[in-house]
């Protein structure tokens, strides 16, 4: 038998901007050896550490192998093996039932996210089978909505922005709610350079002491949830001080002498600095040295999207580089997402056309709400859930999974392990990991557009999303001209708009990688030509006037903040945020030995004073808690926060971690200023000292997770 090896390239499905291309050796049919590709111009070589064990994940024992029926109480994680055949024509059936009953198709609701990013496997074959069968529609709103829209409303269609790769050129990088070290390792080292290459500084505006604040060469903390107010006031010192780029200004934005009117009345530095607790000097230097070391770059990211005034925040800051004149330059300006430049041809994979007019949305941050009936519309009688684990990552948890553990709603999970929410599954199918299955991806966070082909045989029985939805599709009865195969889907896909001229699947499929159709110096803005209505960066917006919102920059304050609600912050005196473990990308990795073991257990940082008044030592272990919920964790007291604020890293699994609930326990479902985007960081909680031990977590790698 041939021992050779072949290389083949896959892309990095994971939901982060860097879309890594990965180079996959295998060997008579196994994968043997993963690492980075040092071809591909954003991503260089290097896979994170969190990738580099992708093997691990995809031969685990813990892989689902085989469609499984529930045999126990929702929750409960009890199973039996079933044939695909039986799996696809109970949901067959369920479904048909429901949509032939009163409530009618709609009382179905699909229910996903990225746990992979490609084009087909996260948004092809699903949403066509969904809105032909006429489910409810599900808005995507749990990571980027309110930002999308608040930048939209300031730039225009596509979100377009600055030029990561022209990062190495600029003089002044700004981490703006962005944790770029762990969550955009690749642009990090762009930053890297910049410093090297022209002396920049690197800043971070966090009010937490992340992994990116501690390698900054600057860090600012303001109070959770008050960007808007620091970037009011950071313009305010740029009017008053004679630094805006008054020749841009009139060219390329409308509304600057309202703008300036107000920051100049209701942003001075005093008032700024009572709100955000960030001093005087501190704003004052930020807005001097960001508007005269150009180029200067913001990396903008989901930090403070997760506040109620999150769709506020991105478009005050959005509005910075334009006053400043940032974007004359490549690589200036400020950049929140990238994927605004691949012209895919969504609507043509996708069909919304399909759907009956007028059917309701859910939006996927309301799932507790919507299973509880509380929304308009018919009731939710079955679920779908794939790329996606809602039972952890969703916000107000309690809410979530009283739904799930409805007994009158038939649940499918798709999945490849047994996650928190496969335990309240009727039906769970086993998914195809990155290497099984083909894909096309963009990416958020560069230019490429790249190809992913099926490099081993699916393991056991697992199945991708689309011959899942290719197979329920015949049972129903759809038109199989709708349902083609996975290279059509791509060439559809790829017949796209402008920046996709040239690029096929064939180049595609030989070279791994193509760049979009971008100029190579690619600075989108410094003509000073936007694609918003006005063609201007609109620092007055109509469109926000017309949906109710004020027209001009605010500082919108978060639901649960000290400030704003004292009688609050009473009981529950601290604003918890929690973002990503490095080791862990959302809830996925979180059941992988090896990450588990780099995290280590939950933690919350606290401050020292809030710790000690509470009798709490570094590394005991606390409840944290509030009216929806509580979790435990381990007290780590590192002088990462400022008092009132702590920090627990997450997500875990539920049923991994100790006391069996994570963070989102104690999140809101209350919805952001605009986009209907998730407020997880506007979460006011108390905490306590707690017992060493209580309620011990299933063990991570052994029969107890699910049936196995
Ligand atoms: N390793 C790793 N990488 C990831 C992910 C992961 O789970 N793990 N997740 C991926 C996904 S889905 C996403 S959406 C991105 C998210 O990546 P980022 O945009 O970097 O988001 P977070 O890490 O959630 O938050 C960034 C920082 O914002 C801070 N922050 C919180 N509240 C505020 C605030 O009010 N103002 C400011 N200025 N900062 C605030 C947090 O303390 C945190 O350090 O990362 C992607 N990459
Ligand atoms: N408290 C708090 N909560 C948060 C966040 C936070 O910062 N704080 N972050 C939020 C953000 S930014 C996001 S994006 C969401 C992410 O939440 P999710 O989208 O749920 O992301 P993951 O937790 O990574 O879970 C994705 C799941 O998809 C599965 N999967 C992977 N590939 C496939 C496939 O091909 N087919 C199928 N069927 N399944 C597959 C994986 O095994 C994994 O279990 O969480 C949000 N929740
Ligand atoms: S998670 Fe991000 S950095 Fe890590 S390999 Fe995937 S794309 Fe690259
Ligand atoms: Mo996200």
């Amino acid at each position: 038998m041939s021992h050779e090896s072949i290389l083949r390239k896959n892309v990095c499905p994971l939901d982060c901007p860097d879309t890594c291309s990965m180079l996959v050796t295998i060997r008579q049919g196994v994968a043997v050896e993963l690492k980075g590709d040092p071809d591909h111009p954003f991503t260089r070589g290097a896979l994170c550490g969190k990738m580099a064990r992708y093997l691990d994940r995809v031969y685990s024992d813990d892989r689902l192998m085989q469609p499984r029926k529930r045999i126990g109480r929702k929750g409960e994680g009890r199973f039996e093996t079933i044939s695909w055949d039986e799996a696809l024509a109970t949901i067959a059936e369920r479904f048909r039932a429901v949509a032939d009953s009163p409530d009618g198709p709609q009382a179905i609701l699909p229910y996903s996210y990225y746990g992979t990013m490609g084009k087909l496997q996260a948004s092809s074959l699903d949403r066509r089978f969904f809105h032909r069968l006429g489910a409810s529609l599900l808005d995507r709103t749990i990571c980027a909505s309110a930002g999308t829209v608040g930048y939209e409303y300031t730039m225009g269609r596509g979100r377009l922005g600055a030029d990561p790769l022209a990062v190495p050129g600029c003089k002044f990088v700004v981490n703006w709610g962005s944790n770029t070290v762990n969550t955009n390792a690749h642009l990090w080292s762009l930053m890297i350079e910049a410093r090297k290459r022209n002396g920049a500084t690197i800043v971070t505006v966090d009010p937490y002491r992340s992994p990116t604040a501690e390698r900054s060469d600057w860090h600012i903390q303001p109070r959770p949830g008050t960007d808007a107010a620091l970037a009011l006031g950071l313009m305010h010192v740029v009017w008053r001080d004679g630094l805006a780029d008054e020749d841009y200004l009139a060219r390329a934005t409308i509304g600057a002498d309202r703008l300036r009117k107000r920051v100049l009345d209701d942003y001075p530095p005093e008032r700024t600095a009572a709100i955000t607790g960030v001093v005087v000097e501190t704003i004052t230097k930020f807005a001097r040295r960001l508007a005269t070391e150009q180029p200067s770059f913001i990396r903008l990211n989901y930090g403070m999207q997760r506040h109620h005034g999150g769709g506020m925040a991105v478009r005050t800051i959005a509005c910075l580089p334009a006053l400043i004149g940032s974007w004359r330059h490549p690589g200036g300006g400020a950049m929140l997402s990238t994927s605004g430049a691949y012209d895919f041809d969504l609507a043509r994979l996708t069909r919304p056309d399909l759907a009956p007019a007028g059917t309701r949305t859910v939006n996927m941050n309301q799932l507790g709400e919507a299973l509880a009936g509380e929304l308009p519309g018919p009731p939710i009688r079955a679920l779908y859930v794939y790329n996606c684990n809602p039972a952890a990552v969703a916000p107000n948890q309690a809410k979530v999974l009283e739904g799930l553990r409805r007994e009158d709603l038939f649940t499918v999970v798709h999945e490849l392990f047994a996650t928190d929410t496969v335990d309240y599954a009727d039906v769970v199918l086993p998914a195809t990991s990155q290497l099984e299955h083909v894909d096309v991806h963009g990416s958020y966070g560069h230019h490429e557009v790249m190809y992913n082909p099926r490099s081993i045989e699916p393991r056991g029985e697992c199945r991708s999303n689309n011959d899942v939805f290719r197979a329920l599709a015949a049972r129903l009865g759809f038109e199989a001209d709708l349902f083609p195969d996975d290279e059509t889907l791509i060439r559809e896909a790829l017949d796209g708009g402008p920046t996709l001229r040239g690029v096929t699947l064939e180049r595609l499929k030989e070279a791994g990688s193509v760049r979009l159709n971008l100029p190579d110096s690619y600075a989108p803005f410094a003509a000073g030509v936007f694609p918003t209505p006005s063609g201007k960066c609109e620092f007055y917006s109509e469109r926000m006037a017309r949906d109710g919102l004020d027209p001009l920059p605010t500082y919108i304050p978060p639901l649960e903040d000290p400030q704003s609600r004292p009688d609050l912050a009473a009981r529950f005196p601290i604003q918890l945020l929690s973002p990503p473990r490095p080791q862990f990308l959302n809830s996925t990795f979180a059941n992988s030995p090896r990450h588990r073991s780099r995290a280590g257990e939950p933690t919350v940082e606290m401050d020292a004073d809030d710790a000690r008044s509470r009798h709490v030592a570094d590394g005991d272990r606390v409840e944290v808690f509030n009216a929806r919920g509580s979790f435990r964790a381990r007290a780590s007291l590192s002088g990462a926060v400022r008092p009132g604020v702590a920090v627990a890293t997450g997500i875990y699994w539920n049923k991994l971690s100790p006391g069996l609930s994570n963070v989102n326990s104690t999140t809101s479902s209350a919805l952001t200023d605009m986009g209907g985007g998730a407020t997880f960081f506007d979460n006011l909680v108390e905490i306590r000292a707690a017992a060493e031990t209580t309620g011990e977590p299933s063990k991570v790698d052994g029969a107890a997770i699910g049936s196995k």
